[in-house]
């Protein structure tokens, strides 16, 4: 009886332990940078917001208004309706680096922020 199936069923299994290894420190890497922001009288606060580049985004909006309010960025290719009073959580896509602006649809022309990525 040989030990070479035995080996190669090992160093197999130590073969899946790095592959592992190396995709969980990948997800690390990516860990989502989060960012409050928050909506009050057609503003955001703060207008202006920063991420560093190659990295997920997670934007949580609070609403202070009593009214809807709809989050929108043609830029970062986001939207989501927020109703009035309400926190809502806005995932975004690793970006490279740029200025991508954001506004409330409902009252575009007043309330527009923008995210600089870094
Ligand atoms: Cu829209």
């Amino acid at each position: 009886m040989s030990f070479s199936p035995m080996l190669s069923k090992l160093s197999l299994f130590a073969a899946t332990v790095l592959v592992a290894a190396a995709a969980v420190g990948a997800a690390h890497a990516q860990s989502a940078t989060e960012i409050q922001l928050s909506y009050k009288d057609k503003k955001f606060d703060p207008a202006e917001i920063s991420a560093p580049a190659n990295t997920p985004i997670v934007i949580k909006l609070k609403n202070l208004d009593a009214k809807a309010m709809e989050f929108e960025s043609k830029t970062l290719k986001v939207e989501k309706v927020v109703a009035g009073s309400t926190d809502a959580t806005i995932n975004v896509r690793a970006q490279k680096p740029g200025r991508y602006e954001f506004f409330d649809e409902y009252n575009e022309k007043v309330a527009r922020g923008a995210l600089v990525v870094k």
